[in-house]
């Protein structure tokens, strides 16, 4: 029976040191993985002197990791460069923030035949590999290309630009033909797939068929909206562990009687911390009521720091995080506090079970799984109120939210008000049909459903010709959808 063989930029297994702080798409692979025997194959995070190709492999719990380390010039033209400095800004809409360098390209297509001649010989020949997101667009294309005829899926974790934002990016075309070397394409919401499908059509001349998939150049690629979720098993330990009631009391006592606005974030500029910033300053100046009942605790973890924009972004929210406390706090009551730490799953959810507002408002975002954590870690007899942005990918699954843009001031301090004083049957009801969708929609149904349609017969997408299916009639075991 073949494995999966599961692909990413970085590969942080459960167990290892950090993942705790690793972001959405580490904690998503490490909850996806932990059932499966399977290979987890990417970049160790390390660099080298010089690029020597050598595959380090480790069992980590029942998942096989195996890494290849970069170079210093990799780590800048691929990672720092093409994907951090050119996709991730554009891919979220900030054309403002991307640069583009041939040297980034260069970069970029570098380092994908790294990873592919890395991992060619690993493969075997029933093994079904999925990669993940932006930083390896070109991957299934560099292993076609050495011979690999086996089931590769894509998955983006981040939101698939309009047409118009994606052909500012020189040679857009490329980057979009080579991602039809894959079986299956994944998107996080519905938006997203339509978006790459209007490309196809309008900027390619593809078409596409009744089932939604793609067709160009006489070769079919599956496409489909595959919303990811959290591992709410999982979650529920970890808020009930010891741990997660310890945070949970401590912040109940530093709290004081006052109610708490929550904010936890990587600190990044597509998760819209400086305008939220501005909203709550708004929301001081129009509640005089509310001075010294409430505070807001926002948690964002330092992330890309070696990056430009992250750094202005870090000054800019020193800035004006001293600014809101320097005209607010008084001798007992600071109205921000402001953390750049990071924290255990564990205690995270006593940090969330303990806010009485989540605040997530994304100016752009794949998916956010914070707003699905903090509805998670609620008690359901006296549940918070999450506000959610609705440009983020959750918003299509959680309009039991107060849906907010959070481009405007006023209204996130409008809805901050209103989570606030909402009485407790309004927000039982909320709560209830967001977790709802949180338990139906969790990570292993994600995994099994885009592993199902990976395995569905081919029809001319993906390898160039048809191989035998490398599992026969039968699905193997734990791939079977729920
Ligand atoms: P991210 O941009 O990292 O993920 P998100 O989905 O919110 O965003 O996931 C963040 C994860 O990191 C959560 O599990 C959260 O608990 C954790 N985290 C954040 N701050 C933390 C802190 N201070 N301490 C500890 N843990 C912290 C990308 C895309 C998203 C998409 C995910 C998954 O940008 O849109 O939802 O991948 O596909």
């Amino acid at each position: 029976m073949g494995r999966l063989i599961v692909v990413s930029n970085r590969v942080q297994a459960p167990g290892d040191a950090g993942v705790g702080s690793a972001g959405g798409l580490a904690m998503a692979l490490a909850a996806a993985l932990r059932e499966h025997s399977g290979l987890w194959f990417g970049w160790s995070g390390q660099t080298s002197e010089a690029f020597t190709g050598k595959v380090t492999t480790r069992r980590v719990g029942a998942v096989n990791v195996a890494t290849i380390d970069l170079d210093e010039q990799d780590r800048q033209e691929y990672y720092n460069g093409y994907a951090n400095k050119t996709l991730w800004p554009l891919f979220h809409h900030r054309t403002d923030l991307a640069s583009y360098e041939r040297s980034f390209d260069a970069g970029y297509a570098r380092v994908n035949e790294r990873f592919a001649a890395a991992l060619a010989p690993l493969v075997a020949r029933d093994d079904m590999i999925w990669v993940h997101d932006y930083h390896l667009i070109p991957l299934a294309r560099e292993l076609r290309k050495r011979g690999v005829r086996n089931r590769i899926g894509f998955f983006l974790h981040i939101p698939w630009p309009s047409r118009r934002v994606l052909t500012s990016l020189p040679r857009h075309q490329e980057l979009v033909e080579a991602l039809l070397d894959y079986d299956l394409i994944g998107f996080q919401t519905v938006d997203s797939r339509e978006a790459f499908q209007g490309y196809v059509t309008d900027t390619l001349g593809g078409a596409v068929s009744a089932a939604g998939d793609v067709e160009l150049l006489g070769r079919r690629t599956r496409i489909g909206a595959f919303p990811i979720g959290i591992d709410v098993e999982d979650f529920r330990q970890a808020a009930a562990s010891a741990t997660a009631q310890t945070v949970h009391k401590r912040m109940r006592r530093s709290m004081t009687g006052r109610k708490m606005i929550l904010g936890v974030d990587r600190l990044d500029y597509s998760k819209g911390l400086e305008e939220r910033f501005l909203a709550y300053e708004q929301f001081l100046a129009d509640n005089a009521d509310q001075i010294e009942n409430v505070f807001f605790l926002q948690i964002a973890t330092l992330s890309r720091d070696e990056v430009e924009a992250y750094q202005d972004l870090r000054a800019r929210l020193d800035a004006v995080s001293g600014r809101i406390n320097g005209a607010y706090a008084t001798i007992d009551w600071v109205p921000l506090r402001y953390v750049n730490r990071s924290y255990r799953r564990d205690e995270l959810a006593g940090v969330y079970r303990a806010a009485h507002v989540g605040l997530v408002t994304p100016l752009r975002d794949g998916m956010n799984l914070v707003a699905k954590e903090y509805v998670a870690a609620q008690d359901p007899d006296d549940p918070g109120v999450l506000i959610l942005s609705q440009f983020a990918g959750a918003a299509e699954q959680m309009d039991a939210a107060l849906i907010v843009n959070p481009f405007s001031r006023e209204d996130v301090a409008e809805a901050i008000r209103r989570g606030l004083v909402m009485p407790k049957a309004e927000r039982v009801v909320r709560w209830r049909e967001l977790m709802d969708g949180v338990e139906a929609q969790g990570v292993s149904l994600w995994r099994d459903d885009f592993l199902m349609a990976l395995l569905e017969p081919r029809s001319g997408g993906g390898a160039p010709a048809e191989p035998p299916s490398p599992f026969g009639e039968r699905l193997p075991s734990g791939y079977a959808t729920a």
